[in-house]
């Protein structure tokens, strides 16, 4: 009996001493650091129209909001910008792309791939960025 009762002393302490998952360590998932605020849309809820257009993408600016506001492309499509709204607009992405379209008006940018490469980049009209009007295009 003794020697039953040492063995499963045994085999605990054999259990504490596994190293830790590998998982464990300090927030490997952090995003980076942004300087944008807020929250980042999950891909999932992005609409993906590199397969579905071989053409631009066109992207409707109302006030204040851009549909859609989240989308992947391949980069070799442009994106077509119209202005749908009553108020000036722009699709801005930092030291790549600031395009600012009139009320009624439509403009086209040129391919991605000229203007940012392949990534993820937040975009923004710079007149209303505090109002929420932001968006995330995904280049292919
Ligand atoms: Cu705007």
């Amino acid at each position: 009996m003794k020697r039953v009762l040492l063995i499963v002393a045994l085999a605990t302490a054999g259990c504490d001493a596994l190293p830790p998952p590998p998982e464990a360590g300090p927030s490997p998932g952090t995003p980076l650091d942004q300087p944008m605020r807020g929250t980042t849309p999950t891909p999932t809820a992005c609409h993906d129209i590199s397969a579905a257009q071989a053409g631009p993408v066109a992207v409707i600016m109302q006030d204040n909001s851009y549909s859609p506001d989240c989308f992947a492309i391949s980069s070799t499509q442009a994106i077509q910008l119209a202005n749908d709204g009553e108020t000036r607009h722009s699709f801005t992405i930092a030291d790549a792309v600031d395009v600012v379209v009139e009320p009624g008006n439509r403009t086209e940018t040129e391919p991605m791939e000229d203007l940012t490469g392949p990534g993820t980049f937040d975009f923004i009209c710079k007149y209303h960025e505090d109002d929420g009007m932001v968006g995330v295009v995904i280049v292919r």
